[in-house]
């Protein structure tokens, strides 16, 4: 979308940002930094037609140097990431007892937000489907300030104490001698780490369930992760957790699919969001909180300071108070996605912290890397990260600043300016800290309220469904079989027996490791919530594969298309070439793709109609895609020849699949059906 688009989605933040856009180069005159109009721009200056360069040529000089300056350090961690502009919206006032953060109160405020979604581990050329967390940071451009709600699609974290970070971050990353593996925790070191690491166990039980691997940034949910504090206009104060959950519910790919994703369409998950936002499939979320009384901080069986830990949503409900629309891609990656700096500090009156001692360190290091990687300490000025509201202090001067900043005056207290600018009271929306009561020695320890690290891993073991628990036993498989130290793999079987004997063993023996005789926390309870297969389940903006060969039946093909489309489901036509495929009755659809260019893995489901004029190597690519469709659980339909392809295969299950002669009057909505369902899990694969 260009600045000039009608379709321009108006708020302030994109008010804001116009100022700095710029498509100036269109008919213009060539020139350089300087506004020198350029005469040659392919041909350096030399000393004759065959002699050296000359250092005189500024011209060159100049375009070379800017090149050569180009790239700025990518993040340590949530390298890669990809970002989108919208709107968030209270439903109505109900949030005004707990916050005085106008934004959250007022359901007449439509508040500008710019999200960065982002996988942990991988470089920034990485790609977009390995196991990882996934970042889901906010910045809400808020009348009274930037709040960012930098947040991850995990509700909790590997440590306990942000003094770790480093380490566990350098046992996750590529191993520092070689430089492998890429964007994987299938390697000694990270193992080895946690192993000797028990608080992480709850983590990586979501880091090996399809949490992982999500089908898209849309369906995603997203989690403050820490506790924070809510204080309302009184001053009376509330633990908060926040959440974000999808319209389209939380929904992931299988393992072997997201690999293969991985070389067919690296950019998966990000060309995801960008066609989904083009197209006006808008990304959808809704903000939860879960709220807690003060005096309920030591009601329950776990420490709420312990960001290893999630409050279960049956026993504190999740309320939706609000819905964020993403509807605009970025112009520039470089200039938003990349130059963007959330930070968990970021907070407007109404929203305080806790003493969770990995949001204390949080506090600490998102600026201190930012002051490295954006280069000084002006990057409040670059206008993807610049508040709407008016900022005014004595900060002056650094790298890069922008604002002429006039007068005599950089300092307070003064006279010679009225001492402006002034402080503002907190009844005047002035940010006051909350005044928690704190006392204490200075220690190097922890409660003892932290110490347990298993009852919610198995909390959360309980609640997978049998396909969900299968999923994790096969990522501890496929993990663990990639590291080679034997005593690592028995230390990480010994430690997940006491999560669940039953998990454990199922990966000890394809690891030839010792099988433990007891274990378990005797945990029974589970939590529906935590299960991906009680989210939504929608067939709206989900891609299916419509496979055509000259000849195809075009009566049939064209009202499968049609009610699709009606069903918001993207039917996208692909044969063995592209251009116009012809059907029986004379009538054309446009393939934009072939079996050259996409696999099945990047469709959520197949419709093969074949056609009569299908060559062997047609039918054998429409069978491969069937089969692949096959064994990832995905909806399969189809008609005509597309039939007879189907049935020579003799695959071991129909579950999930539509043939059009068996229920031909209700072919389609029984294939829109199968879409919403997602896969079908119990499918029998031999
Ligand atoms: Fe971050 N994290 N983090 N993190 N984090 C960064 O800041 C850090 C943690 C999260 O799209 C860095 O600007 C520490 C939890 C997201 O730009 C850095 C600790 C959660 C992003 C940093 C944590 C997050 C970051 C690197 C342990 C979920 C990407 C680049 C105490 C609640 C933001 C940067 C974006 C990025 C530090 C743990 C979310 C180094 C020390 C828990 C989504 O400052």
């Amino acid at each position: 979308m260009t600045v000039k688009d009608e379709k321009i989605i108006k708020n302030k933040k994109n008010e804001q940002l116009d100022q700095f856009r710029s498509d100036d180069n269109q008919n213009k005159d060539l020139t350089t930094n300087q506004g020198l109009k350029v005469s040659e721009d392919g041909l350096s200056l030399t000393a004759g037609e065959r002699g050296p360069t000359l250092l005189e040529d500024f011209h060159f000089r100049e375009k070379m140097t800017h090149f050569d300056h180009e790239r700025i350090p990518e993040r340590v961690v949530h390298a890669r990431g990809f970002g989108a502009h919208g709107e968030f919206q209270v439903y109505n006032d109900s949030m005004k007892p707990f916050t005085k953060a106008k934004f959250l109160q007022d359901p007449s405020i439509k508040t500008s937000v710019f999200v960065r979604f982002s996988t942990v581990v991988g470089f920034r050329g990485s790609m977009d489907t390995p196991r990882d967390v996934r970042g889901f940071a906010t910045k809400f451009y808020t009348e009274e300030g930037n709040f960012d709600l930098v947040a991850n699609n995990m509700p909790v974290f590997f440590i306990q104490d942000g003094i770790k970070f480093p380490d566990v971050i350098h046992a996750i990353k590529p191993e520092p001698h070689n430089e492998m593996p890429q964007a994987a925790s299938a390697h000694d070191t990270f193992w080895d780490w946690v192993s000797q690491n028990q608080e992480s166990a709850h983590m990586v039980m979501w880091l090996m369930s399809d949490r992982a691997i999500p089908r898209s940034y849309r369906m995603m949910e997203g989690f403050g992760v820490h506790t924070f504090r809510l204080i309302n206009e009184e001053g009376k104060a509330h633990f908060v957790k926040f959440h974000w959950k999808p319209v389209l519910g939380t929904h992931s790919l299988v393992w072997d699919e997201a690999q293969k994703i991985g070389g067919k369409d690296p950019d998966f998950n990000r060309r995801d969001l960008w066609e989904s936002i083009n197209m006006g499939n808008y990304a959808e979320f809704e903000l939860g909180v879960q709220i807690l009384e003060e005096k309920d901080e030591f009601a329950f069986d776990f420490d709420i300071l312990d960001s290893t830990k999630l409050w279960p949503e049956e026993d504190i409900p999740v309320q939706l108070i609000g819905k964020m629309t993403l509807n605009r891609n970025v112009d520039n990656v470089f200039a938003e996605t990349e130059q963007v700096a959330f930070h968990v500090g970021n907070v407007v009156p109404g929203i305080d912290f806790t003493n969770d001692p990995l949001l204390q360190t949080r506090l600490f290091s998102y600026t201190d890397t930012q002051l490295i990687r954006l280069g000084g300490p002006n990057f409040h000025e670059i206008p993807i990260n610049r508040p709407i509201c008016p900022f005014n202090n004595n900060q002056r001067d650094g790298y890069h600043r922008q604002t002429i900043n006039i007068g005599q005056v950089a300092y307070r207290n003064n006279a010679l300016a009225n001492n402006s600018p002034h402080s503002v009271s907190e009844e005047n929306g002035g940010y006051a800290h909350y005044q928690e009561k704190v006392e204490g020695r200075k220690i190097r320890a922890r409660s003892k309220s932290f110490d347990d690290h298993f009852s919610q891993a198995t909390l959360f073991w309980n609640s997978m469904s049998n396909a969900e628990k299968d999923h994790i036993i096969n990522a501890f498989r496929f993990e663990l079989s990639k590291v080679k130290n034997k005593e690592i793999q028995q230390r990480i079987v010994d430690m997940f027996s006491n999560v669940d004997l039953g998990l454990a063993n199922a990966f000890a023996v394809t690891l030839g490791a010792v099988t433990p005789s007891s274990g378990g926390t005797g945990v029974t309870k589970s939590s529906p919530a935590l299960s991906q297969e009680n989210t939504p389940k929608l067939a709206k903006t989900r891609k299916v594969a419509v496979v055509v060969a000259d000849g195809f039946n075009g009566k049939t093909v064209k009202s499968v298309v049609e009610n699709l489309l009606l069903s918001g489901v993207q039917a996208v036509i692909l044969s063995d070439k592209l251009g116009p495929i012809k059907a029986d009755d004379g009538s054309v659809h446009m393939s934009k793709h072939t079996f050259a260019t996409d696999a099945s893995v990047v469709f959520d489901g197949v419709y093969i109609a074949g056609g009569t004029s299908a060559s062997k190597q047609f039918e054998h690519d429409a069978k491969m895609f069937m089969k692949e469709a096959f064994i990832h659980y995905k909806p399969i339909a189809a008609t005509d020849i597309g039939e007879q392809w189907f049935k020579d295969q003799q695959l071991p299950s129909k579950l999930g699949v539509i043939l059009g002669s068996e229920q031909a009057n209700i072919f389609t909505d029984q294939l829109v059906n199968a879409i919403a369902a997602h896969r079908f899990w119990d499918r029998l694969i031999v």
